[in-house]
């Protein structure tokens, strides 16, 4: 085979046309003429900008950024039928990854070419466009299997791509939802969810700036959406695992993931799945109102259980977490939701200091019982602002009896990062008092080692999404490993959570893991059962 020397000016011909509008028709479905163009100009622009910041990036030899941008701008490209652009985007990515700069320049250049053919073609397409976007046979099942799904009727999108954004809402809005609403990114998500009711359908990407996917669905999980939750994201399969994990662990409801960028025909499988009648039924939770919090404060309707913390090695129990229980009129209502309702009505102050005070004398009465055990309980976000926190805590022992140095104060990773100055202070505090403080649900939020080791904690608890099924997935069992690593070099001892079979029990303890926490032990329990509990486990020891 005779090699030819690419000619610069004639570049990769093979690489695909410089817009296919058959391929974009694909990933839009149904659109008029404007919309196609008003797609494909977005993109131009996007694409423009995005080649000048190529430049600088070249001159400044930072290749990581450069193949981030590359990146996005692959998948933008592929979106409206830039085929021949996207390669070299591709290309381009490749270079910068493997720090080859020169050739990255070269291709640089070879792309401000495509970009100008794109827009020649744009221009001398413009009458012809109409008919290349008009349906493919398939669109006519493919509409006509919309008309059969119940939909959602409020979808709202978070990207930070425009791009993206307004693919999708064009695509939402071809199938038959009734509005759909766009926003940037996570925060801006939330505050729509909170201005905006009957939102039962959200797409959401992952790769964001700012508030990430992972932390977003968190943030999610936490004001209790309830709705039908699609992942929408070009990264990497084994991080859409982790992510569908998390949210699942979450209870969130997970409808499924779409590879960018998300076609119309993917979209409406998925769509069809959970729309079914089993799951559409799902049933909504009851807002929890303040009026409800305040009344079950008056009539001591708050429990609090507790859950064993084991030895990993010898299942000795350790300690117990304090698990706030509500029954209102005879149906438990979920922790997580009044919690959040709590923080939200300014509630948290008056709930979390009834359930410190149950949870103390709990452990006092363990004590009396014979069981000097650890107690921990969780400390809100929202409480952990309140100044008075470490006084309150400390009248608190001493009014139950029980000692400081056996309470631990299990702080969520997310809310101490939030507001990383005042956390400090009073967590600096608690600690002088000689409370241990443990990080809880670690590995689902964002903090550094270098962070970390600001904080004064004593205890690291693995959040059960990388616990459960550790065993079998690689990417996740990888998290658990570094995790433990790393708790070791900030002599942290560590817990594991939701360890529910033999196999969880086994992968932690063989990682070094020193407790164990999870319904393969015991669920959370009231006070008398789990004294029975610990006098059943030593008779049998
Ligand atoms: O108990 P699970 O049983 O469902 O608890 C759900 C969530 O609610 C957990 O994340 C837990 O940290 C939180 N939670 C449970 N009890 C309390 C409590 O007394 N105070 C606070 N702030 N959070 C709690
Ligand atoms: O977020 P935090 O770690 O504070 O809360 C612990 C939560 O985990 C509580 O909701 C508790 O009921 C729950 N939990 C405890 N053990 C298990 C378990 O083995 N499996 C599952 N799925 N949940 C658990
Ligand atoms: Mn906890």
């Amino acid at each position: 085979m005779v090699r030819k020397e690419a000619l610069p000016l004639a570049p990769l011909a093979d690489a695909g046309p410089a817009l296919d509008l058959g391929y974009l028709a694909r990933v839009v479905g149904r659109v008029e003429t404007g919309q196609a163009r008003e797609l494909i100009d977005l993109f131009t622009g996007t694409a423009r900008h995005d080649l000048l910041l190529c430049q600088r990036q070249l001159d400044e030899g930072d290749g990581v950024a450069l193949a981030l941008v590359m990146h996005k701008l692959k998948s933008s490209a592929r979106m409206v039928g830039a085929l021949r652009f996207a390669s070299l985007a591709e290309k381009l990515e490749d270079a910068a990854k493997g720090s080859r700069l020169d050739a990255a320049r070269l291709i640089c250049g070879d792309m401000k070419h495509a970009l100008g053919d794109i827009e020649t073609a744009l221009d001398r397409l413009a009458d012809s466009l109409s008919q290349a976007v008009s349906p493919a046979p398939t669109f006519a099942d493919t509409a006509h299997a919309a008309d059969n799904l119940s939909l959602p009727q409020r979808a709202l999108v978070v990207d930070d791509d425009p791009l993206a954004r307004r693919q999708l809402e064009l695509l939402l809005t071809g199938l038959g939802i009734g509005e759909v609403l766009t926003v940037e990114d996570g925060a801006n998500a939330l505050m729509e969810l909170e201005r905006t009711v009957g939102i039962d359908l959200l797409l959401i990407d992952l790769n964001m700036p700012g508030m990430d996917g992972i932390e977003f669905l968190r943030r999610l999980a936490d004001v209790g959406y309830r709705g039908c939750l699609l992942v929408v994201s070009g990264v990497e399969a084994r991080l859409l695992q982790s992510a569908a994990d998390l949210a699942r662990s979450k209870q969130l409801h997970l409808g499924g993931t779409l590879k960018k960028p998300a076609t119309r025909e993917a979209l409406l499988a998925l769509l069809s799945v959970v729309s079914q009648p089993a799951v559409a039924a799902r049933a909504e939770p009851d807002a929890v109102l303040p009026d409800d919090i305040l009344d079950g404060i008056r009539h001591d309707e708050f429990e609090v259980h507790f859950q064993p913390k084991v030895d990993a090695s010898t299942l000795r129990p350790v300690g117990v977490e304090a698990l706030a229980r509500w029954r209102r009129d005879g149906k438990p209502v979920r922790p997580d939701l009044f919690i959040v309702a709590a923080e939200q009505h300014g509630l948290i102050g008056p709930l979390s200091e009834m359930l410190v005070t149950k949870a103390l004398h709990g452990g006092a009465r363990l004590a009396e019982a014979g069981f000097p055990l650890f107690v921990a309980v969780n400390l809100s976000a929202g409480w952990l602002t309140d100044i008075h926190l470490p006084e309150f805590i400390l009248t608190s022992l001493q009014t139950a009896g029980f000692p400081a140095k056996r309470l631990i104060l299990e702080i969520t990773e997310t809310s101490v990062m939030a507001d990383a100055n005042t956390a400090l202070d009073i967590m600096t505090r608690l600690r002088l008092k000689g409370f241990k403080l443990s990080i809880d649900d670690f590995g689902t939020g964002y903090s550094s080692m270098e962070q970390l080791q600001r904080f004064p904690f004593g205890e690291l608890k693995l959040d059960r999404s990388f616990v459960q099924g550790a065993a079998e997935k690689p990417a996740t069992r990888a998290i658990l490993a570094a995790s433990l690593e790393l708790a070791l070099k900030l002599k942290l001892s560590t817990v594991a959570e939701g360890v529910e079979t033999e196999q969880d029990l086994d992968l932690v303890r063989g990682l070094g893991c020193d407790l164990v926490q999870g319904w393969l032990i015991a669920k959370a329990m009231p006070l008398d059962e789990l004294i029975v509990w610990l006098r059943e486990r030593d008779s049998q020891a």
